[in-house]
């Protein structure tokens, strides 16, 4: 099975997907289960902005990494959960006014419209704590590992990771870039994530170093393959998500064209797949599951 043929789905792969993908959404239910009451307004939001339905692509990554990897413990479902909580904070902020003043996201009202700019901040806020909270107690891991954990966490989201790269797309977003620039930027928003996806997968399967480096490789060509399908999708009426968000801003759809764009995007998926069967024998389940993720873009348009 390859990416780039579209996906060749068998029951095996179509069954094993649902039961991560339920797992995911089971636990996620469990871990923001303490909405007390109507009235605690984060609570309610914390638990409609995560549990909307998002495509879990990052927890089911990390999921499967780690099982192709060999791990066999369960503190990858709780990992990829927090990690999906940090994407549900970001996702948050990056909705609000300030920032994209986005509508829709997951096909509801952002959670700025439904509960107020107030709530949606401290909605993220709290969304982090919670991540974080879930890492350090994973009683499966060593403390000297949650640490790491918490650490690669830590980087992902700071001043050097997606805080950086939104601020950068903010500002500089509203000039013309270089390809460089917007690569860059396009990294730290969304590969950098990736990135503390795959070494975490690493860190709990104690694989080798050698490993650690061509996943972080494989991460870093994702990410540049969903931020262009991400921007690709600007223009879908069927992304859950406002249209047009990307107007008038330098993106590489706005400065190189949709066809070239998609060609980048095929190039991005193909070396990311050849990073993962470098690493795995069988790289048909992550690479059938990318290929589910993409299929809007590569079917010819
Ligand atoms: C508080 C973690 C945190 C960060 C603060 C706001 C901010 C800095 C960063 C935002 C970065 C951002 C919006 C990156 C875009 C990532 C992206 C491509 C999102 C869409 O991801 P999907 O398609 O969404 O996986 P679903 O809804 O399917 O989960």
């Amino acid at each position: 099975m390859t990416m780039d043929s579209g996906a060749i789905v068998n029951v095996g792969f179509t069954e094993r997907l649902a039961q991560v993908r339920a797992s995911i959404e089971k636990r996620l239910d469990e871990l923001l289960s303490e909405s007390p009451n109507e009235r605690d307004l984060v609570a309610l939001a914390m638990r409609e902005s995560t549990l909307a339905p998002g495509k879990r692509l990052r927890p089911i990554l990390l999921i499967l990494i780690a099982e192709g990897l060999g791990h066999e413990g369960t503190c990858a479902l709780d990992l990829g959960c927090a990690v999906e909580l940090i994407h549900a904070a970001s996702l948050v902020l990056d909705d609000m006014p300030c920032m994209d003043n986005a509508s829709l996201r997951r096909g509801r009202p952002t959670v700025h419209l439904k509960f107020g700019e107030d709530v949606a901040i401290l909605t993220a806020v709290a969304l982090l704590s919670r991540a974080f909270g879930v890492i350090a107690s994973i009683r499966e891991l060593s403390p000297a590992i949650r640490i790491q954990l918490v650490e690669l966490a830590a980087n992902a989201v700071g001043v050097q990771g997606l805080v950086r790269g939104q601020l950068q797309d903010l500002r500089d977003g509203q000039h013309p870039r270089s390809p460089e620039q917007i690569a860059l930027t396009n990294n730290l928003k969304t590969g950098v994530l990736f990135g503390a996806i795959v070494d975490m997968a690493w860190l709990i399967s104690n694989s080798e170093e050698r490993v650690r480096s061509i996943l972080q490789r494989f991460a870093i060509e994702l990410g540049q393959a969903f931020q262009l399908y991400d921007d690709l999708c600007d223009s879908c009426p069927d992304s859950g998500k406002d249209q047009g968000k990307d107007l008038g801003k330098s993106t590489f759809v706005s400065t190189y064209g949709v066809e070239k764009v998609r060609e980048q995007l095929f190039t991005h998926i193909s070396n990311a797949e050849r990073n993962l069967r470098q690493v795995f024998n069988d790289a048909d389940m992550i690479a059938g599951f990318m290929a589910m993720v993409f299929k809007k873009a590569t079917i010819p348009a």
